[in-house]
């Protein structure tokens, strides 16, 4: 799968030293993007796995839909590559300064209808490694109505703010900080560090707002990837757990797991 060359240039970096979060505008070339949307729809359609895919689903003004898939390298080669080779953990290792490993990958589809995020740290809810850089590769344009991300400056590079029960940012913390919304067109990149805050609307539209999220770690705070995912195994089995994260940011009903 080929990406456009692209390196961050110096106005890039300061950016993302500044705010923890940059905008790549047209990062991935059409040709790539309907490969990623082509696999997307299969993996959508593939049935959940023991110890492997995992799908999500939310309760919708239309009925259940499927609002989330994990743990799909294993299943599809073209997504492997364009995550684990290339431009995208090449600009993930610029940010971090160290070789970047993929931690975490998931699909957010956004149905119609489908539920926003609370305002969160993304620090809150990893486990095991305390630093992480995600990549939101958007599939579809994503815009105010259909629920794009809305980020806050963070109170410092490493710092978290004060939480809920739900480990969300509590409320009237929310409510303090300056949020602005980051549209995308499809084919765009944002890249955001895990201490940005952030969160998003519900979709409003009548067609889905699909984005991949590809979370890394510094290689040399271990590749925790299979541990982070036997760890949510055990969640889930232990406990029925129906929660799509190990915080309680998604704001859809009735969720349900299938990962068997
Ligand atoms: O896809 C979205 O609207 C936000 C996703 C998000 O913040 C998350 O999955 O942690």
């Amino acid at each position: 799968m080929k990406l456009k060359n692209y390196l961050l240039d110096e106005d890039q970096k300061s950016r993302w030293k500044e705010n923890g979060w940059i905008h790549i505008e047209a990062a991935i070339d059409t040709r790539s993007l309907a490969l990623a949307r082509s696999e997307v729809d299969r993996l959508a359609r593939t049935p959940a796995m023991e110890k492997g895919l995992t799908h999500y689903y939310e309760e919708t003004h239309s009925g259940k839909k499927l609002c989330r898939t994990e743990r799909f390298i294993e299943h599809s080669e073209q997504l492997e590559e364009l995550i684990t080779t290339g431009v995208i953990p090449e600009i993930a290792s610029a940010l971090f300064s160290h070789e970047a490993v993929l931690f975490k990958e998931k699909i957010n589809y956004k149905m119609p209808g489908g539920a926003g995020f609370s305002a969160h740290q993304d620090a809150t809810a990893y486990d095991f490694v305390n630093h992480h850089i995600t990549c939101l590769v958007a599939l579809d344009n994503m815009t105010k109505e259909n629920g794009c991300l809305i980020f806050a400056q963070r109170p410092g590079e490493k710092a978290l703010l004060k939480t809920n029960n739900a480990g969300c940012i509590d409320q009237k913390t929310a409510n303090a900080l300056d949020w602005f919304a980051v549209e995308a067109r499809a084919g765009d990149i944002v890249y955001f560090d895990s201490y940005t805050p952030h969160k998003s609307g519900s979709n409003a539209t009548n067609a889905p707002r699909t984005a991949l999220y590809l979370t890394y770690n510094a290689l040399q705070d271990a590749d925790m990837r299979a541990t982070y995912y036997d760890n949510r195994d055990r969640i889930i089995a232990s406990n029925q757990e129906s929660r799509i994260s190990t915080i309680g940011h998604f704001k859809g009903q009735n969720i349900s797991t299938s990962s068997s």
